[in-house]
């Protein structure tokens, strides 16, 4: 092979594909309906066989469970719901003598209100913890707790304001997620210093890094003075936060000291809902030693209105080739991409932006091939690899996720409870958080007892013993998708190029490196397709593909079935 084909000394992210679970719902072992870490190291295998080399874990810290553990009372503990400290170390002992690595989520924008330091912090105006959180006085001249007397008029992401008014001192502190997820205030160099060493502490137990929750939202627009600036919004409304509370000057400045403090060799991948490609590239820039890699959300929001994630509308396909287009590209020289389609966040992609009712293997298998062969680091989210479909819940009482019912119960005097439901079904994050589906018995194979969320009846079909049986599912384009990541230097590493940016059924692009190339067209669509591909491919080899039989080539034309998608390999002249 030409040097260029070699692995070389790229860092192995490039070469590898990480899994995500989401512990609640993963696997229980002890009958209480929530999945837990026994579940998970009983599951190991599902993570080999597939062939996965990190397992990133939402948390399993201890919490009052008000976001579903996104809101950590005790970093330093598991919550009892999912087991304990041993538990952890069994499972880390498990994943690392199979060769996986573990990342841990890492939630510090925000803690529990039930957190020691904001018990603290909330006793008095004087307490030394204090300023560990963001206190401010009611606006000047309005009286404190009633409507409007916000310190900002920011908006929580999970509706109504982001400040909660704290009778006992008469102030209000910030939370742009739940009231019971206070933000920390990270302007503060001793909450900095607490995190990182928290941060140590797992390291130093064995984790391999952290994936970071809204890692952009630790740095606020803050004037020197320490007011918070108000944002754009509708009179009497609350604007979006994302405007003042992300993104904010002194981001760079956190995470290159956190980088300092903690990891040198030691990895962090970041969320960043909000971030453009231009600050994406430098937060994953190696040189600037900040991150290894960001989520971003573009791609994830181009089927939602002006109304955001329950306000749904069909995708047109060229956005979303230009938008991963635009991220390949700005990229390209410096900084990673994460690719992902589904997480504990987004409904099921299949359900989304496939066909989860005529053409289900088809679809999912389609949206796999394209994401995978993408530049970056491949996320499969539990369930993805079975071709789990959204939850079609036909009833207020089946949700559980509290951003979909604060948004239902801000809703509810302007929408009826059909279009609550239909809003529901496209947008909530329940969708993504059914039980895995493991078999066709009573819980799917998930619980004995009665689960905290319904399990999705189609689990009768859609289930891993079914998708292990039948050699053409979904895990097992999963298994090869997985497998070609490990093993092919232009998957890794090959330049991207985007193809027929105006075609609206097919997604087009090739991967370059040295003197090889692949062509990778998905099909979007029930109807045949003609992708016109240019010369040169009709001796092209198939490399991956979700139909059996060949594809076939015409001249300069690819024909595309239902949903189909091809990868096909040639060799062109430098
Ligand atoms: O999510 C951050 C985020 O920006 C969202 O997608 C958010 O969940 C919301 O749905 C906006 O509509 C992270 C976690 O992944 C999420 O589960 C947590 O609820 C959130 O942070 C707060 O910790
Ligand atoms: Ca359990």
């Amino acid at each position: 092979m030409p040097d260029e084909l070699e692995p070389a000394d790229e860092p192995w992210w490039t070469r590898a594909v990480v899994y995500q679970i989401y512990p609640r719902s993963f696997q229980d072992t002890n009958g209480d309906g929530i999945g837990d870490l026994p579940g998970i190291l009983q599951r190991v295998d599902h993570l080999v066989e597939l062939g996965v080399d990190v397992l990133w874990l939402s948390p399993i810290y201890r919490s009052p469970q008000d976001d579903n553990g996104y809101d950590i009372s005790d970093y330093e503990d598991i919550d009892p719901a999912f087991g304990t400290l041993e538990d952890l170390d069994r499972l880390l002992e498990a994943l690392h003598e199979r060769g996986l690595k573990l990342v841990m989520d890492l939630v510090v924008n925000h803690t529990s209100d039930e957190h020691p330091w904001f018990v603290e912090s909330q006793s008095s105006t004087d307490n030394p913890k204090r300023d560990w959180y963001w206190w401010r006085p009611a606006r000047e001249g309005m009286e404190p707790g009633t409507p409007g007397a916000e310190p900002t008029n920011w908006g929580s992401f999970f509706s109504g304001p982001a400040w909660d008014h704290d009778e006992a001192t008469g102030e209000y502190y910030l939370h742009l997620f739940s009231r019971k997820q206070p933000d920390l205030n990270w302007e503060n160099p001793e909450v900095r210093r607490a995190v990182y060493r928290m941060m140590r502490w797992w390291l130093d137990r064995g984790v391999d890094g952290f994936r970071m929750d809204v890692i952009n939202l630790i740095s606020k627009t803050v004037g020197p003075d320490g007011s918070l600036p108000d944002v754009p919004a509708e009179d009497g409304r609350y604007g979006q936060p994302g405007v003042a509370a992300a993104n904010g000057p002194r981001l760079h400045e956190f995470l290159q000291e956190m980088h300092r403090e903690v990891f040198d060799g030691r990895r962090g991948v970041g969320e960043t809902p909000g971030t453009t490609v231009e600050h994406g590239r430098l937060l994953t820039d190696p040189a600037r030693h900040e991150l290894d890699m960001v989520f971003t959300f573009e791609h994830v929001s181009l089927d939602h209105g002006p109304g955001g994630r329950f306000d749904v509308h069909p995708l047109d396909l060229r956005d979303l080739k230009a938008t991963l287009g635009r991220w390949q590209a700005g990229l390209a020289e410096a900084g990673w991409n994460a690719l992902y389609w589904d997480n504990h966040d987004q409904p099921r992609i299949v359900s989304r932006y496939g066909d989860d009712v005529a053409y289900r293997r088809e679809s999912a298998t389609m949206l796999a091939i394209v994401l995978h062969l993408h530049r970056g680091t491949p996320y499969i989210y539990q369930g993805e690899e079975l071709g789990m479909t959204n939850a079609h819940f036909t009833s207020l009482e089946e949700y559980r996720d509290i951003e979909s019912l604060r948004w239902a119960d801000a809703e509810r005097d302007r929408l009826s409870e059909e279009q609550l439901l239909g809003c529901l079904a496209a947008g909530s994050r329940d969708n993504a958080r059914t039980p895995v589906q493991w078999d066709d018995t009573a819980q799917a194979g998930f619980t004995t007892g009665r689960p905290w969320i319904a399990v999705n009846p189609n689990h009768d079909t859609i289930n891993a013993a079914a998708e292990r049986a039948d050699p053409d599912s979904v895990f097992h384009l999963y298994r090869r998708l997985v497998a070609l990541r490990h093993e092919d230097p232009v998957v890794q590493r090959g330049d991207f190029h985007l193809l027929l940016p105006d075609d609206p059924h097919v997604y087009a692009f090739t991967r370059t490196l040295g003197d090889e190339q692949l062509l990778v067209l998905g099909s979007f669509s029930s109807d045949p397709q003609v992708a016109e591909v240019g010369p040169g491919w009709s001796d092209a080899s198939l490399v991956i593909g979700n139909y059996t039989s060949p594809v076939a080539t015409d001249g300069d034309r690819v024909a595309l079935r239902s949903w189909e998608a091809v990868v096909l390999r040639r060799t062109v002249s430098g």
